[in-house]
């Protein structure tokens, strides 16, 4: 394989854009190498600019479920752009996926739409300060939120002590309120409302997604719940990356919780920029120009955004390949685990639905810092070697691997091969 013109365009491309790239994690800083350049997209593959075709399983970190350039999404949109692209006004297409995305999460009675994940999650803390009238939140270590400042924190010495900011340019003050729990570890939120009573709410990722796969505890969901329930705090479930992926309902449905406030995005979009919070009655209706929570956006309900994310939400729905996700997930995890037994690799997989990732460790991870203890430098051999062999993966150890419904018997097949070979270069290091 050659990559020789996405060498000279990320050389290029140095000289405008930071590290050559719009998203930190697209540069492979942690696999090593220069950043490949995508041409175009069909189906289950991907192709860059040199022309190498790969079975994709990063499809854009989450939104190309039903693979690139679906038939019935590509017509809704191009049926959207003839009537104009966007208005600063209302259009019938944000009733309709506000519809579909309610009618999904039964504890969602209303939606707003604004244009990335990150300001779903910032819009929903916002919600559920102004909703209980307290100012703390608590995340949990390894979950990521987006960019905002109050979510860019990093564990402080012992959990129960106040963060410290995960990022120049973010105040202390801008995390002051934020405190850090350890993920399945239902003791580590309980010992926060001990110390503080001005927790609004806690947030998760029901399954989590950005540490690599992390799954929760049988009960810890429902536990979470219980427990905030009797605290008067809220459950706010980001789904940004689960949401319509793991179910049709998200995380919420396949583990039957409700949360308070959910955040949605990426499926929802279709690949166009959409993000989404959603709650009960009695919460959204504090949200402008209803209440006195102000929240606002240009682009918010973009009308090509709608179209496309009504004809992916309305496609998945027909399809419901939650039982072939399931399947294809199972077969990759047993590929893995048997190239690695074959090659004498440690190797843990997690999956969960249509997200899987291996750890380069010997021990189970259910948290982050179990995750950390995972072998980076074996990962980007293993990285490196699945790109010479046709497979395009999230470019970090820490990052959840996603499924399409366009995956083919041929793809898994090329996927099994080149798992084998990858894996015996990781042996060999
Ligand atoms: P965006 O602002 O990137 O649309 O969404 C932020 C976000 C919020 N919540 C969860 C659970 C998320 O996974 C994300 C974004 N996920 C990353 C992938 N780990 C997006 C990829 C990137 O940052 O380039």
């Amino acid at each position: 394989m050659k990559f020789r013109n996405s060498e000279k365009l990320y050389k290029k491309g140095l000289k405008h854009l930071v590290g050559a790239v719009n998203s930190p994690v697209r540069a492979f800083t942690s696999v090593g190498g220069n950043p490949l350049f995508i041409k175009k997209a069909k189906g289950s593959k991907i192709t860059d600019v040199d022309g190498n075709t790969y079975v994709d399983f990063v499809l854009s970190y989450g939104p190309m479920i039903l693979g690139h350039r679906h038939k019935k999404v590509q017509k809704a949109i191009k049926k959207a752009l003839k009537k104009g692209y966007t208005f600063g006004a209302s259009t019938k297409n944000e009733i309709k996926l506000a519809k579909i995305v309610c009618d999904a999460f039964p504890g969602m009675d209303k939606v707003r739409f604004v244009s990335s994940g990150t300001e779903a999650v910032l819009s929903a803390i916002r919600l559920a300060r102004a909703f209980t009238g307290k100012d703390k939140i608590v995340k949990f270590s390894g979950c990521y939120h987006g960019h905002s400042d109050a979510l860019l924190v990093a564990a402080g010495s012992g959990l129960a002590t106040l963060s410290l900011p995960g990022s120049k340019g973010v105040p202390e003050g801008a995390v002051k309120n934020t405190l850090i729990a350890n993920y399945n570890d239902l003791e580590s939120v309980k010992a926060h409302f001990e110390k503080h009573d001005d927790i609004a709410g806690v947030i998760i990722e029901p399954i989590a997604g950005n540490m690599g796969v992390v799954l929760p505890h049988d009960n810890f969901l429902k536990e979470l719940k219980e427990y905030l329930v009797s605290k008067g705090a809220l459950l706010i479930a980001d789904e940004v990356m689960t949401g319509f992926r793991s179910k049709f309902g998200g995380a919420q449905e396949l583990l039957d919780i409700e949360a308070d406030i959910t955040c949605l995005g990426k499926v929802i979009g279709g690949g166009f920029p959409v993000g989404a919070y959603g709650a009960r009655n009695e919460i959204m209706e504090m949200v402008s120009p209803l209440g006195g929570m102000y929240q606002a956006g240009t682009l918010s309900g973009n009308p090509i955004a709608m179209a496309s994310g009504i004809a992916t939400l309305t496609e998945l729905r027909k399809q419901n390949p939650y039982e072939q996700f399931n399947e294809t997930a199972s077969i990759l995890e047993v590929l893995l685990l048997e190239a690695a037994k074959k090659h004498n690799v440690d190797l843990v997989v997690n999956r969960f639905g249509s997200m899987i990732n291996p750890f380069f460790t010997d021990s189970e991870v259910t948290n982050f810092e179990e995750a950390q203890k995972s072998d980076t430098k074996k990962f980007a051999v293993f990285f490196w070697e699945m790109i010479r062999n046709g497979i395009f993966l999230p470019p970090s150890q820490f990052e959840a691997w996603f499924l399409s419904s366009a995956l083919s018997e041929k793809d898994i097949a090329k996927t099994a091969n080149a798992i084998d070979k990858a894996m015996e270069a990781v042996s060999k290091m």
